[in-house]
């Protein structure tokens, strides 16, 4: 296996093919965004991903990664395009099929098919297997079938590539072993071999007992605002316990992976997925939770302005899609609230009001609502802000200010599953009911 048509180039296959590269192989990386093509092959890389773009760089200077529109033949395929879920909660395989389809021309007896693309259980056999078996050659006995789904963090993608373990579920244990010896050439954790649909349940499992895990922690925190008790400090020490991790709460959960994969599950098993079902359901309310409280919050202010902080879906990534602060916002927009939204990594936020700074998103602002934990807002002080509000309320999503200086400088706070800090204004703006829930 010397030469590897890459499917997909965007955080998970630009990585990898550009990680083969640098590692000895001739790469063909393809996409069907010609712009995005033709700005890689540049050495333009949009994504930002520590280290990213210094790795494809040295991919392309060293002439083994080259990237074009349509795929070439070549000894190994591997197939990373996205597989977003529909309006009805079951996975698009749209981008899987069309990858699939774009090889069949291409593929020799003998050629080995990676799919690392997240799916269903049963993806492998019953989708790609039937289109890879369109070229005439028989994808259990011509060709090495595989499933090995990408499991790498965004934020550290490049580092856990290479260090966590893999899995790798063959269509045959040949194909298993054959992928095996593949990504053997730059991967350090374990590789553990399996069959396609033990891969593809593994895959599915690591993102939902995450989505779980939160669901429970936002559960806490809606019980925690209900009896007046601080569930950040509280999951602080409770995680002390050797058996005990609880994720943290938050204003939903977003990205394409953890609020999208337990529905694969559910898709594949709707009788027993109770639970799986009921966790998503929980993380996906939590946007209108917080949109409601701020509004209550604001309840009887004229005009009411609220300056959000972050776009993006978790702390120091770029990327806004699925995003709960964007809902958070649409939610607060739907209910006559005025929002200026800030985000310094996140380019396309114009349609939420996003503006260019810290200060011209508070100047004038009724609350600083936190909605995402970039690294830069951690640092903020009531003094870069306070001036420039017309009225001092902090609500915190995501537990990131030092609440008792924000307390001492005057501000009321709030903080999603907290106990208020300082005594309920009786100002006749509160909203009595709220004063609990985002307390
Ligand atoms: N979140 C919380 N509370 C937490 C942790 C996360 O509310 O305690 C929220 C985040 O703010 C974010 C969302 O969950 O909105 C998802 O963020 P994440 O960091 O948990 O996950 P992703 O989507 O960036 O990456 C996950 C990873 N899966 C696991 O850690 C099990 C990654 O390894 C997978 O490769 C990726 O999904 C994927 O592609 O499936």
């Amino acid at each position: 296996m010397k030469r590897i048509c890459v499917l997909g180039l965007g955080y998970i296959g630009l990585p990898t093919a550009a990680m083969f590269a640098t590692h000895g192989f001739q790469v063909i990386g393809v996409d069907v965004n010609a712009r995005m093509v033709a700005r890689l092959d540049t050495g333009e890389v949009d994504l930002s991903e520590p280290g990213l773009k210094t790795l494809v760089r040295a991919a392309l200077n060293s002439g083994n990664l080259r990237v074009v529109g349509q795929p070439e033949p070549a000894d190994a395929f591997i197939i990373a395009v996205p597989t977003p879920i529909t309006a009805d909660k079951r996975a698009d395989l749209r981008c899987v099929e069309m990858a699939a389809r774009s090889i069949v021309p291409c593929l020799r007896s003998g050629n080995l098919v990676i799919l690392e693309s997240t799916v269903p259980p049963g993806t492998v056999y019953k989708v790609l297997s039937p289109i890879l078996s369109e070229s005439g050659l028989n994808p259990e006995r011509d060709l090495l079938v595989a499933h090995s789904p990408e499991r790498v963090l965004p934020g550290r993608i490049l580092e856990e590539l290479v260090c966590n373990d893999r899995v790798i579920g063959g269509l045959t244990p040949e194909a298993a072993e054959a992928a095996r010896a593949l990504y053997a050439s730059f991967v350090q954790g374990e590789i553990h071999l399996v069959d396609a649909t033990t891969a593809e349940m593994v895959k599915l499992m690591e993102n939902t007992f995450r989505d779980v895990n939160i669901a429970l922690a936002n559960e806490f925190a809606l019980v925690a605002e209900s009896i007046g008790v601080n569930v950040w400090r509280a999951i602080e020490i409770a995680n002390q316990h050797p058996r005990v991790n609880i994720l943290r709460p938050g204003p939903g959960v977003g990205g394409h992976c953890i609020a999208v994969d337990p529905w694969f599950l559910v898709e594949a098993a709707p009788g027993p997925a109770r639970l799986i079902a009921d966790a998503r359901r929980m993380n996906d309310q939590m946007p209108q939770h917080v949109a409601d409280r701020v509004r209550a919050i604001l309840a009887g202010t004229e005009n009411p302005q609220v300056a959000a902080l972050g776009l993006a879906y978790k702390a120091d990534v770029d990327d806004a899609r699925e995003s709960p602060a964007l809902t958070v916002i649409r939610w607060l927009q739907a209910a006559g609230c005025q929002v200026r939204a800030y985000d310094p990594y996140v380019k396309n936020g114009h349609l939420v009001g996003q503006v260019d700074s810290i200060t011209a998103a508070v100047e004038g602002a009724d609350c600083l609502l936190i909605l995402t934990d970039h690294r830069q807002f951690k640092t903020l002080t009531p003094a870069d802000v306070g001036d420039r509000m017309r009225r001092k309320v902090l609500a915190d999503t995501r537990n990131a200010l030092p609440h008792a200086d924000w307390q001492a400088a005057g501000f009321e706070v709030y903080v999603l599953g907290g106990h208020s800090l300082s005594p309920s204004p009786d100002n006749g703006r509160m909203d009595a009911s709220v004063e609990k829930v985002i307390e």
